[in-house]
């Protein structure tokens, strides 16, 4: 059975786990990663040496890197549905999975700052800069949205994993959003999937 290694609440995990969720795979999660520790320990390390979640192993095939590891599954389990087989439709996805990199940097010190950092030791502008710079770069994604439901055509793909779980911290966080009405169509039919409302779409933490 495929096993996947990490805490729920790292972004990085809800990754796979959405992804196992739509595909209906049958898992084991084990908690691994920063209170629960695991991550340094000798057996995790030869599996991981980054000390990092999430981590898989599927029939003795380990695999790590949170995007490597939907794109196998995906293309194991998914092609021609959540793994576009058209070879632009595929990139087109691949492009947008790639892109969550350049808004992760911003939204890194927004979320941080507010959910795992105490009041009195918060930055407030390393915060409202990275809030400015988050709301200027998800008018990319937005203007993309106009004329398509999901970022690679018509119906969920790869495409819209990574950043769909990157948009649902910046939407669940106590701050100020410009409006991004493609963008939070999107994220509304993401919102009606059981499989994210179940893994992706928890409470901040
Ligand atoms: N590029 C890696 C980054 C993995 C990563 O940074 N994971 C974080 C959680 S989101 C982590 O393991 N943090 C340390 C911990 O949880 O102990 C990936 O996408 O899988």
């Amino acid at each position: 059975m495929l096993r996947i290694w990490g805490r729920i609440n790292s972004v990085n995990v809800k990754k796979v786990l959405w992804l196992a969720e739509e595909l209906g795979l049958k898992y084991e999660r084990i908690d691994a990663g920063r209170e629960f520790g695991v991550v340094d320990t000798p057996e995790y390390k030869r599996m991981n040496p980054n000390l990092l979640v999430p981590t898989i192993e599927d029939d003795g095939f380990v695999l790590w890197e949170s995007h490597a590891i939907v794109r196998y599954l995906a293309a194991k389990h998914g092609a021609g549905t959540l793994w576009p087989a058209d070879l632009k439709q595929r990139a087109d996805s691949d492009r947008w999975m790639d892109w969550t990199f350049s808004f992760q940097a911003s939204l890194r010190a927004v979320f941080w700052g507010l959910v795992r950092t105490p009041p009195d030791k918060r930055d407030a502008k390393a915060i409202e800069d990275g809030r400015r710079k988050c709301a200027e770069l998800l008018a990319i994604p937005d203007h993309y949205l106009s004329n398509r439901p999901y970022f690679a055509g018509n119906s969920l793909t790869i495409g819209d994993i990574p950043l769909g779980c990157h948009v649902q911290l910046w939407m669940r966080l106590p701050i100020e959003r410009p409006a991004h009405p493609n963008l939070q169509r999107w994220f509304d039919r993401l919102c009606a999937r059981p499989a994210f409302k179940k893994v992706v779409d928890i409470p901040l933490s």
